[in-house]
């Protein structure tokens, strides 16, 4: 087992994840036999800097700004005593899926290299962001929420923090203080953030201190210099596969994959082994939330051995389709492109 980064507290043993620049990227494989939700010791990290271990019991939580009438302190007790609520929903990186700009597309571009890994659906439990505003006396002239990170100064850019719409905070925000049953692991905001259903992931503030509540529109370095103009994710689709894969000849083997919208539930999945030619629908399995992502599984007899590619393509309730070009974005945000997933078809 390796434990190469200083910055992530929790083991990342190779066949679970892939490094990059100090974030974790979930294998697929990892996927492979699982439930409907991502476990947490295989759960992607994205750190700007690094997880802070931080003490439940001298922790503050303070809501305050313009936009409330009472500026409040909430102890980790005092959370966990308010009404709670259980969502269950994917976070899933701005950039996931960039490395495909490159690989796919010959046109790379800077950021960090996820693969389709950058994503996971949690069931998550705490209090909704609503109801701890509603506490603080939230004016009808608050604007947007202003979540401030624990974690270490960015660069020159300060505490992670990134605006989020008041009408979006009291529609459907957790701030979560559980993770698949347990309380947050250290990696993914111990004590408690937030967590924004279908937005991009920097929207889910973990290690959270403080919300600030304001009364005109606010910026930061995380919705101008990084992250600008993303909210809502795209549709992609994943195989639960590694990379180059063997398969054996003849079969049929049974395929599995997830395909999941930020606009929606998917309505359908069709896969090619054909490199485009033909397209045949997978059987849809299990329940599939809004928010987070659709099992699916497909029949496949190869009969020739050598170099093959999956391709999986989803289609959501609002009539988003996967396209086989994604066009260049300055970020490698929205790629959304069918990925080509390159398999080894063996003798058995
Ligand atoms: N305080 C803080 N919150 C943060 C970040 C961070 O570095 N610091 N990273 C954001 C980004 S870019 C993503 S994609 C998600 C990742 O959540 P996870 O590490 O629990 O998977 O957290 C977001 N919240
Ligand atoms: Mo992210």
């Amino acid at each position: 087992m390796k434990q190469a980064l200083a910055t992530i507290v929790k083991p990342l043993p190779d066949h679970l994840f892939t490094l990059r620049e100090g974030n974790a990227e979930m294998r697929w494989e990892a996927m492979a036999g699982e439930g409907y939700h991502t476990p947490n010791d295989r759960f992607f990290v994205r750190n700007h800097t690094s997880t802070p271990l931080i003490d439940a019991a001298t922790w503050r939580l303070r809501v305050h700004g313009p936009g409330v009438r009472h500026s409040r302190t909430y102890d980790y007790r005092q959370l966990l005593a308010m009404p709670s609520r259980t969502v269950d929903t994917a976070i899933e990186c701005a950039g996931n899926g960039r490395r495909f700009y490159d690989v796919q597309q010959h046109d790379p571009i800077p950021g960090i290299q996820w693969g389709l890994g950058g994503i996971g659906v949690a069931r998550w439990r705490g209090v909704p962001l609503g109801h701890l505003l509603e506490h603080a006396g939230l004016r009808p002239d608050a604007v947007d929420v202003v979540p401030r990170g624990l974690d270490a100064p960015f660069e020159n850019h300060g505490h992670v923090r990134r605006p989020l719409p008041v009408a979006k905070a009291v529609d459907d925000v957790l701030l979560a203080y559980e993770m698949n049953g347990v309380p947050l692991p250290p990696d993914h905001g111990f004590p408690a953030r937030l967590v924004v259903p279908g937005w991009v992931g920097i929207a889910s503030i973990k290690w959270l201190g403080d919300l600030e509540v304001t009364t005109e529109e606010a910026s930061t370095p995380w919705n101008t210099v990084f992250y600008p103009d993303v909210t809502t994710q795209p549709v992609r689709s994943a195989f639960e596969i590694a990379w180059n894969a063997t398969i054996t000849i003849g079969g049929p083997h049974i395929l599995h994959g997830r395909s999941w919208s930020g606009n929606g539930r998917i309505v359908r999945v069709e896969v090619s082994f054909d490199g485009g030619l033909t397209w045949q629908q997978a059987e849809h399995h299990g329940h599939h939330l809004v928010g987070a992502w659709l099992p699916w599984h497909i029949g496949w007899a190869p009969q020739r051995p050598g170099p093959h590619v999956l391709m999986a393509r989803a289609t959501d309730e609002s009539g988003a389709t996967q396209p086989l070009i994604t066009p260049r974005q300055a970020f490698g945000y929205n790629f959304d492109a069918v990925v080509r997933h390159p398999v080894q078809v063996v003798h058995g």
